[in-house]
């Protein structure tokens, strides 16, 4: 079995891995079994003089190799290219998009780079798996610099349509830079036929059965590799002592009140004032919901440097304290907004306490707290999974409740479905979606992408292994 190299923006702290959710877990048994390296961002950033080598840590056979950023790094490749032009752009958001030629050459610079560093890191037989849209154009520089070895790519947000992805400029650099892997992976079919669709309609690609792509002298394989979680291990948590006590006591505080649960990072394409908007509107539509159902939402802060994070926030914030101004009592709070981050057992315990998880991104790669919602739930008396259409996981979990998260009155029509619906139903939508959840969990998101891409067909193979 080749070592594996991974590159992603950030590198989890593999000893205590199974704090920071299934990813990190994945990728640590991925490596854990084929040796490797993972390299990415320190989190640091240094100031202009201030030394930027690379921290270096071993556990057993895996080697973390971190690096910081420099200021102007962080602020144009970074908070720049990455997180003002590339997410608004594939989250289908223009408006909110970017764009500039220092983010552009920042990005550029960064990620070659990267290349330099994880070069020294390579092992002729190495197999290479680089993360999402920060690290795009890093296949390609690391090709610049004679690397041969299979480098697989995988897009966690959502690849946009032509008609969006077009208004970015460089985009042709950008899509170009992608054939230089052998493979690269998305989480949805809508990603994979957005992407075949740009090349059909730039028409410098020749499509082969298998989603084999071949443009210029370069041959790519393209797949669908939807991302799942440690299922086991989330439902074990949920239905921990520990969260028998906490589920137990939230019953105490609360008796016979329905809890509807969001939990989000606080950014503007997971929908939360249109969620906001909806709970209201279940309350208008159907009262005697009132001093019966809260929704509680959990929006951990996230990129607060960046304008439009203010922005999502402070209308949240304006909406969340109109709805308990207008229908709160001393008794009942309609809407519990907590912006800071739980701790993952806690937030396995709420999910397994509340009737419903309210998941409504108004875009969203994957949406992986979909997931951790159902396996959270006794599946003998489950709540229900209210999810929109413009999750990825929606492609897979048609027994939720399927919603358009823009139409206020749907989303506040399934929620007074999903409060009333009876538990046969509810037992039998559960255990469909358990089911698929389990069968496609992170680690054989991990064996299939791994597998795909050790069985591409490359034209980069050194000459003596051919
Ligand atoms: C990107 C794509 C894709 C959230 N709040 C807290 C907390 N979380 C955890 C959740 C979940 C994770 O963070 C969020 O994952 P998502 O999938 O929902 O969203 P993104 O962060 O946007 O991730 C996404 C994903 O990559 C994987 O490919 O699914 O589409 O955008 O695990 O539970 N965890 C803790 N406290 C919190 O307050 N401990």
């Amino acid at each position: 079995m080749s070592r594996l190299v991974v590159a992603s923006n950030r590198v989890a702290d593999l000893s205590v891995a199974k704090q920071s959710g299934g990813l990190a877990v994945a990728v640590g048994e991925a490596l854990r079994q084929r040796g490797g390296v993972w390299f990415g961002w320190s989190g640091d950033v240094v100031e202009d003089g201030e030394p930027d080598v690379p921290t270096t840590t071993s556990l057993d056979n895996v080697t973390t190799v971190t690096v910081p950023l420099s200021r102007s790094e962080f602020e144009n490749y970074y908070h720049g290219f990455a997180n003002r032009t590339l997410w608004p752009v594939c989250h289908y958001r223009l408006d909110l998009a970017e764009f500039s030629n220092e983010f552009l050459e920042s990005y550029r610079h960064t990620n070659a780079r990267f290349a330099a560093e994880i070069e020294k890191l390579l092992l002729p037989d190495d197999i290479l798996w680089i993360h999402d849209f920060h690290l795009i154009p890093l296949g390609s520089e690391l090709r610049k610099r004679g690397v041969t070895q299979r480098i697989g790519f995988f897009l966690h947000i959502p690849f946009p349509p032509i008609e969006i992805l077009t208004a970015t400029p460089e985009h042709e650099w950008l899509i170009d830079s992608i054939f230089a892997y052998d493979l690269v992976g998305f989480q949805t079919q809508t990603d994979l036929n957005n992407f075949k669709r740009y090349l059909l309609q730039l028409g410098n690609t020749t499509f082969l059965p298998l989603d084999r792509l071949i443009c210029g002298d370069r041959e790519l394989t393209a797949g669908v590799f939807p991302v799942g979680i440690d299922a086991d291990h989330f439902a074990e948590v949920a239905h921990s002592p520990q969260s028998d006590r906490i589920v137990e006591s939230m019953k105490v505080r609360d008796p016979g009140l329905a809890l509807i649960i969001g939990v989000d990072r606080l950014d503007y394409s997971k929908g939360l004032p249109e969620r906001v908007r909806a709970f209201e509107r279940l309350l208008e539509l159907h009262p005697e919901w009132r001093n019966a159902a809260s929704l509680m939402q959990v929006a951990q802060p996230t990129r607060e440097d960046v304008d439009a994070y203010v922005d999502i926030r402070e209308e949240l914030e304006r909406l969340t304290g109109a709805i308990n101004g207008r229908y709160g009592n001393f008794d009942w709070t309609p809407v519990r907004y907590i912006n800071r981050s739980v701790e993952r057992d806690r937030l396995a315990a709420i999910f397994r306490a509340s009737r419903i998880g309210l998941v409504t991104p108004v875009r969203d790669g994957m949406n992986l707290v979909a997931k951790e919602y159902v396996v959270a739930q006794d599946p003998d008396d489950p709540g229900v999974l209210v999810l929109s259409k413009f999750a990825g996981a929606a492609e897979t979990l048609t027994e939720a409740l399927i919603v358009n998260p823009f139409d206020t009155d749907e989303v506040a029509e399934a929620l007074h479905a999903a409060l009333i619906m009876h538990q046969s139903e509810r037992k039998h939508r559960n255990y469909a979606l358990r089911t698929k959840i389990n069968n496609f969990d992170v680690f054989k998101w991990q064996k299939d992408f791994l597998t795909a891409l050790e069985h591409s067909r490359t034209s980069y193979l050194i000459p003596e292994r051919t």
